[in-house]
């Protein structure tokens, strides 16, 4: 495993309430490099990133909120991910809300092309954020990350005349949706994207979803992102997020999705998205995420019997 680099992103622009701009802090506060570095990973905490200047953005869309801010933490996270990508180490992206993966998949796509390899993307998320710049009837555009990196139309020029590398949507899967919209469903059903939403977890399990998604990555030597939204698991479980969906991934399931991810040594990169420390109980989500990540970095409660069952 290569070194980790975390990156700090106290982004909270594209979200509806604040708080995520907390959340890099509180990941620091939670331990996180000094978890990993438990595990015996080596690991540099780059510092939180400042967003770069910006004048010219504009949009159509009147209800787009934040357009310059977001735009300027787009292009300092991609132009961060873009020289990280093609380093030989590991980034951790902290976030900051959902609106960083604008940024860091733009990035982490730049880097996998210089190397020639195909970059997937495991998005795990209640949400699809599929909308365009277009179709958000919110504004938010922490609902708008996953389209802007498939290279959908109805985006302003957010990566000042850099090349978008669009992430073919047949190599991305989201995991654990259950809160779509009409307009982010017609552009799916556009585009093969693969939905798995709670029912197909319910009735198959994470295990029999992503075992197959890890091998198309592995027959076709991609590089593969993370993209971790608080949001992703059980309210109940996790609370520190502005987008609370009932009916998430249990504890167990998220554990055995980085576990998965772990064994699979094929993720090459990491968004830690949506945390809001201010609505966290004590740090308990904090600590969860730092708890999550480390296994996707080979943390185990125990060291299970090395025969095969
Ligand atoms: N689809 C809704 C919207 O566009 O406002 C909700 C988006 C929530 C996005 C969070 C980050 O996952
Ligand atoms: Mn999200
Ligand atoms: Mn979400
Ligand atoms: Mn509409």
């Amino acid at each position: 495993m290569p070194p980790i680099v975390l990156v700090g992103a106290p982004v909270e622009a594209g979200a509806g309430r604040r708080g995520c701009l907390m959340g890099p802090d509180a990941y620091r506060t939670a331990g996180l490099k000094e978890a990993l570095i438990q595990l015996g990973h080596s690991v540099s905490d780059l510092g939180n990133l400042k967003m770069a200047p910006v004048q010219d953005i504009s949009h159509s869309n009147p209800v787009l909120k934040n357009l310059a801010e977001v735009t300027g933490w787009t292009r300092a996270l991609h132009a961060t991910a873009a020289d990280l990508g093609v380093k030989p180490v590991f980034p951790v992206y902290m976030g900051g809300d959902h609106s960083i993966a604008l940024g860091t998949v733009a990035g982490q796509a730049s880097a996998a092309a210089a190397k020639g390899r195909p970059l997937f993307v495991l998005w795990l998320d209640a949400h699809s954020d599929f909308h365009s710049f277009e179709t958000t009837e919110s504004g938010n555009l922490h609902g708008t990350p996953l389209a802007f990196a498939c290279g959908l139309p109805g985006f302003p020029d957010l990566l000042n005349g850099l090349p978008r590398h669009p992430v073919d949507p047949a190599n991305v899967m989201i995991l654990g949706a259950r809160s779509i919209d009409p307009h982010e469903r017609d552009l799916l059903l556009a585009h093969d994207v693969s939905v798995c939403d709670m029912r197909m977890i319910d009735e198959s399990g994470v295990a029999a979803l992503v075992k197959p998604f890890l091998e198309r990555v592995r027959a076709a030597d991609g590089l593969l992102h993370v993209s971790l939204d608080v949001d992703f698991l059980e309210p109940e479980t996790a609370p520190a997020v502005g987008t609370t969906v009932p009916g998430g991934a249990t504890f167990r399931e998220a554990h055995l999705v980085m576990e998965m991810l772990h064994d699979s040594g094929l993720v090459t990169s990491l968004d830690l998205a949506e945390l809001n420390p201010f609505l966290d109980d004590r740090g308990r989500t904090a600590r969860l995420m730092v708890d999550l990540t480390g296994s996707l970095f080979g943390r185990r409660v125990f060291d299970r019997p090395t025969r095969s069952f």
